[in-house]
């Protein structure tokens, strides 16, 4: 499928994405579906833009997810509403789920999501009614200690209603970066090669080791979310890392338990940034490599539907900057292993040819069809790519068809409790970006919300902690702490805080846990245990964040001049 796909669907799942925040132009979309009759169904603790235009909102309590669609496939097997003949000609594992979902009843899902039975029942209905329905996921999914088992629960929805491998329908990751499905499929992943050719192949290691004229290693390499304690407890020396080169991330600003990270990066021996702007990871560096950014320079990117795409340069770089492929190059050469390329072309049909999935998507059919969509394996004219990667049906394990998949419920694993007795989740805003180097570096942005940011809770919360709307507050976990302002409201449930994790001062990544996803490796970022103090002394407090923000743009060598200043 493709995002402009969206319009096609009757009823959309929106499951754990906050579009009209994080993606503005796909919010569009659903609007225009919406406008057009689709239905929405929305899954969220929240009341996000997209609660408000859903025909359901399940509110559900953060950390439910694998209960609640566990439960919806209970109510569509259980009333019938299974599509029997696409379930026995492109599926196995159906009569597993059966016996597996009868318990999780819409009452029992009840008690875990607090989500009433009945609306669990008419959302299961609605969704398998549509013709065609689209599930569109996000970090409300993914950022959880049981975030692959969801997926695939969410998976196990589609298959047993028949919406794969046709227009509108489908279950769609709307990907969080311009180019994250790109870094994936380039590579930038520690078991594979680019096009997902696994590093622990033979076969697939011989044809890199003959095209780059190299001896390569077989071992899988590490998840980032694994560098702190490689640093800090790791004691065989061979697995010990020493130097750590970091591009296009800001982890002492964005990873979880940041003074884990800040320690590891503080104790590595040498540390590499190569980044367009100065960010907070830049401050531990050894070596500052700087890049030139997107309209300085030219490639690919991949959008979230599969879609390779060119993107042009428009402005000259000014200064002491190179392409990012440049740098590489230069180090490599510089390394022993001499690297000469004149164009990202080279660069790219390098690669194409030995991504047998990616071979026919040549420069020239991505000028000509705007983009093309992988696999594309063949490179005559004709062959435009792959919209409907499960057309007809077909999936792509070795019997070519699509497995049901069995996951009970797994709680988060940092719980409330006495003394931390809310949960924090963290989330976006629309005005900034990430690691906030680009939007912070905007004057408008940062004139609309600077720092220290905001904490959202629900206004009785507010109300007994005795705190008011800009306040500054405290917010404490087990790990560390953090001041930010205080933004009373109804849009979050009681007991639970929300932050944005762009904030230097408000940096809710000091409160966050490193517990991952076994699969992923991506951590719980939407829920740990948490309090909040009100701070007695507001001067005190307000003349505390002044300084700290001083201090911290002094750090990064940032003046602040007349205009404004660059992060
Ligand atoms: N303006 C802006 N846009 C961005 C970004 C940014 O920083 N700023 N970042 C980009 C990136 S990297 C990404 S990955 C995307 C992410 O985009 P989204 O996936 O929309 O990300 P979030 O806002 O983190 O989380 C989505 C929703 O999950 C909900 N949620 C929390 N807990 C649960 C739960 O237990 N169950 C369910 N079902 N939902 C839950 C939250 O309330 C939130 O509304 O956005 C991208 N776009
Ligand atoms: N608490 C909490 N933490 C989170 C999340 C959350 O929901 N909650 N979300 C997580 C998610 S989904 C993500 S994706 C991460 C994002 O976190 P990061 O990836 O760390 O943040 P970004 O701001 O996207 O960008 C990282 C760096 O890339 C630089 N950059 C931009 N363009 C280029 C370029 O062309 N070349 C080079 N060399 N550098 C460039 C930017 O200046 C920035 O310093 O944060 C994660 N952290
Ligand atoms: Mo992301």
């Amino acid at each position: 499928m493709g995002v402009p796909e969206i319009e096609e669907a009757r009823v959309l799942l929106i499951f754990g994405y906050n579009g009209a925040d994080s993606h503005p132009i796909v919010a569009r979309r659903i609007l225009r579906a919406r406008q057009k009759g689709a239905k929405i169904i929305c899954v969220d603790p929240r009341v996000t833009e997209t609660a408000r235009i859903s025909d359901i909102h399940m509110q559900l309590k953060g950390g439910s997810n694998m209960a609640l669609v566990n439960a919806m496939a209970h109510v569509i097997i259980e009333e019938g509403l299974c599509d029997e003949e696409f379930i026995a000609r492109h599926t196995t594992g159906y009569e597993e789920l059966k016996t597996f979902v009868e318990r999780y009843t819409p009452e029992y899902g009840e008690e875990i999501s607090h989500v009433p039975a009945d609306t669990i029942r008419e959302a299961a209905r609605l969704y398998a009614k549509g013709e065609p329905s689209m599930i569109l996921y996000g970090m409300g999914v993914c950022q959880f200690s049981q975030a692959v088992d969801v997926v695939k629960g969410l998976a196990n929805l589609a298959l047993m209603t028949g919406n794969f491998g046709k227009p509108g329908c489908g279950i769609g990751p709307v990907r969080g970066q311009n180019n994250v499905q790109g870094a994936c499929d380039m590579g930038a992943l520690p078991n594979s090669y680019p096009g997902y050719q696994n590093v622990t192949i033979p076969e697939v290691r011989e044809k890199f080791e003959k095209a780059w004229g190299v001896p390569l290693s077989d071992h899988v390499g590490i998840p980032m979310t694994h560098v702190p304690d490689r640093v800090l407890k790791e004691k065989d020396p061979m697995k010990q890392i020493h130097a750590y080169y970091v591009f296009g991330e800001d982890p002492a600003q964005s990873d979880p338990d940041l003074a884990e990270v800040r320690e590891a990066l503080e104790k590595v021996d040498f540390l590499i940034v190569q980044d367009i702007f100065m960010n907070r990871t830049a401050t531990y560096a050894d070596v500052i490599l700087p890049a030139t950014s997107w309209g300085e320079h030219e490639g690919v990117f991949t959008c979230c539907d599969r879609g390779f795409q060119r993107f042009r340069k428009f402005i000259e770089p000014e200064g002491d900057v190179k392409d990012d492929w440049e740098i590489i190059s230069l180090i490599s050469t510089a390394m022993g292993y001499p690297m000469h390329y004149e164009n990202t072309e080279e660069i790219w049909n390098e690669m194409i040819d030995l991504c047998p999935s990616y071979t026919g998507a040549t420069y020239e059919k991505l000028e000509k069809y705007g983009g093309v969509q992988w696999p594309c394996r063949s490179k005559d004219m004709e062959d435009k790519g792959t919209p409907y990667l499960h057309k007809d049906g077909n999936f792509a394990n070795p019997d070519g068809k699509g497995k049901f998949f069995c996951a009970d419920w797994r709680p988060p694993k940092e719980l409330e409790n006495d003394e931390y007795p809310m949960v924090l989740s963290t989330v976006r805003e629309v005005g900034h970006y990430s690691s906030r180097t680009m939007t912070g570096n905007c004057r408008t942005l940062r004139s609309l919300e600077d720092e220290p940011g905001w904490a959202q809770m629900n206004v009785e919360d507010c109300r007994e902690l005795g705190v008011e709307e800009g306040e500054l507050v405290k917010v404490l976990s087990k790990r560390g702490y953090c001041i930010t302002r205080c933004m009373p409201t109804e849009r979050v449930p009681k007991g639970s805080v929300f932050m944005t994790y762009q904030w230097w001062i408000g940096a809710c990544n000091k409160l966050t846990t490193a517990h991952l996803d076994p699969v992923s490796n991506t951590p719980e970022y939407k829920y740990c245990a948490c309090k909040v103090k009100k701070i007695e002394d507001q001067k005190w407090a307000e003349k505390h964040v002044r300084e700290e923000y001083a201090e911290i743009r002094s750090k990064m060598g940032i003046q602040a001049a007349k205009e404004g200043y660059a992060l």
